[in-house]
């Protein structure tokens, strides 16, 4: 392992080492989708959830679209990260204040566990999508706080540790509908409650510079960190004659002004090309929410939606991204 992962070592991350002769720095876990569309009792879709370790084994929160097509989210248990056992009835918040807890939507969450608590952080309707915040320390009690912005924004996803006395976010403002831009901030609060100091991190590309991500980008899974900065997976979207195209990429931002991008790579890490990736409710979509890393190892496991109906894994290592994101550099 060439780059130094600050984290905690997970002998027990899921793995598959990369097959011979494939071509790319993100690979597939050979029995993908580990997550049907049909695994809980009325479930459409599951997908872009958030997976952590949790007491020697895994938990996590999951998209799960009902039948009637509402969105919500639910705790979920594993032994191995891959075979998973999901509640039937969505996460029920408690909160200091009613108004908050009203619910018209929740979707695509991310968890990320901060000192002793799991924060997750999700797409959550108030008159329009904003950033849910609640945490739980079991994954059976949630206490929702205040929302982190106003109305209209999408990609909340906490950084797992205070940066400069701070807590730290990245998240990508949105209009209230199929956003046709986007592009990623940083904000920061001393209490999880009130957040500002708002930066710009990146943004789209246009034209043949970088396609992939010339309509939108927006954070993926909790940033890792490492010695060479905080490494991000992102979403980039392209806007084609048959709709939105999700690929997911790589950045790297400064550790400790995360606002700043070292390297972002100009190829995508991973597209759209497996049956069950380009065909489902909606077609042409890699969607990542969560990761899992051994910085023993330097491992990571990546959990991302696939097609808006069911839930994939696939494989990297801190130095596959690293390495890759410096070789394809995108030229400011
Ligand atoms: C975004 C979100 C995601 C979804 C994606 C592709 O706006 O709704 O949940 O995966 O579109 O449909």
């Amino acid at each position: 392992m060439k780059t130094k992962v600050i984290g905690e070592s997970l002998e027990n991350i899921p793995w598959q080492d990369k097959p011979k002769d494939y071509d790319g720095p993100v690979w597939r876990y050979n029995e993908n989708p580990i997550i049907e569309r049909d695994e809980q009792l009325n479930s459409n879709s599951i997908f872009n959830s958030a997976v952590v370790p949790y007491e020697g084994k895994f938990a996590g929160v999951f998209r799960c679209d009902s039948k009637s097509v509402s969105m919500d989210i639910f705790a979920g248990f594993s032994e191995d990260g891959i075979n998973w056992d999901i509640d039937d009835d969505a996460v029920e918040f408690k909160g200091a204040d009613k108004e908050i807890l009203k619910r018209e939507y929740r979707y695509d969450p991310r968890v990320t566990k901060i000192e002793d608590k799991y924060y997750i952080t999700w797409c959550n309707g108030y008159h329009g999508p904003t950033i849910g915040v609640a945490y739980t320390s079991d994954f059976k009690e949630f206490h929702q706080l205040e929302n982190a912005f106003l109305p209209f924004n999408r990609n909340g996803v906490l950084f797992p540790r205070k940066i400069n006395g701070k807590y730290a976010m990245l998240s990508r403002p949105s209009d209230n509908g199929h956003t046709p831009f986007g592009d990623i901030f940083y904000s920061d609060s001393p209490d999880m409650e009130y957040w500002g100091h708002h930066r710009h991190v990146m943004g789209t590309y246009e034209g043949d510079k970088s396609a992939w991500q010339s309509t939108k980008i927006g954070p993926g899974p909790v940033p890792i960190e490492t010695e060479e900065g905080w490494l991000l997976i992102y979403h980039g979207v392209i806007n084609t004659c048959n709709g939105f195209v999700y690929r997911m990429g790589i950045a790297i931002l400064d550790l400790d002004e995360p606002w700043k991008v070292k390297y972002r790579s100009k190829n995508y890490i991973l597209a759209p090309k497996k049956l069950y990736e380009c065909v489902g409710d909606v077609p042409n979509v890699v969607f990542p929410c969560a990761s899992l890393v051994d910085a023993d190892t330097g491992r990571i496991a990546i959990y991302y939606g696939c097609a808006d109906t069911v839930t994939g894994l696939a494989f990297t290592t801190v130095d596959e991204l690293i390495d890759y994101a410096k070789k394809n550099p995108l030229a400011e």
